[in-house]
C-alpha cells in the first residue's frame, strides 16, 4: 500500500517527466512507408455501411504481436481530433479500431451526418511507430 501512495505521489508531482519515462519503446518507421485510406474517397457521400479500404506502400501488414521487422496493423480513427499519443499503446474503443488480424478491410455503420476518417499504423504493441504512420484524414457525408 506504501509503494502505491508512493507511486501516486510521484505521479502527481513529476507529472509528464514519469510518462515519457514510462513511454514504450516505439519502432521507427521505415523510410517511405506510407499508410493511406484507398477507398471512400475524400469528400464522398455514402450509405451507412461503409466500406473503409486500407492502403500501406512500403511495409507488410502483419497480426498485433508478430515481432516482423518493417509490418504493422492498421488503426481505423473515426472523428478523431488528437491523434493518439507516441510511446502509448493506441486507445481500443469505438473511435480507435484496432485490426490486431492483420485485416486491410473493414465495414462500419456510421449515423448519418459528417464523418472523418483516418489510419494510423500501429506496431506490434499497438504504439504508433517514430515518426507516426498516419494516413490523411478524409471527410465523408453519410446519409
Ligand atoms: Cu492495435
Amino acid at each position: 500500500m506504501k509503494r502505491i501512495l508512493l507511486a501516486l505521489a510521484l505521479a502527481t508531482s513529476a507529472g509528464s517527466a514519469l510518462a515519457a519515462a514510462a513511454a514504450l519503446p516505439a519502432t521507427p518507421a521505415p523510410q517511405g512507408a506510407e499508410v493511406y485510406i484507398i477507398s471512400p474517397s475524400d469528400g464522398a457521400t455514402v450509405g451507412q455501411d461503409v466500406t473503409v479500404r486500407f492502403g500501406l506502400q512500403g511495409m507488410g501488414v502483419a497480426p498485433a504481436g508478430v515481432a516482423k521487422e518493417h509490418t504493422g496493423h492498421h488503426h481505423l480513427l473515426v472523428d478523431v481530433d488528437t491523434l493518439p499519443a507516441a510511446g502509448q499503446p493506441i486507445p481500443a474503443d469505438a473511435q480507435h479500431l484496432h485490426f490486431g488480424g492483420g485485416q486491410t478491410q473493414t465495414t462500419l455503420k456510421l449515423a448519418p451526418g459528417t464523418h472523418t476518417l483516418q489510419l494510423e499504423l500501429g506496431d506490434q504493441n499497438h504504439v504508433p511507430f517514430a515518426p507516426a504512420l498516419v494516413s490523411k484524414k478524409i471527410t465523408i457525408h453519410v446519409q
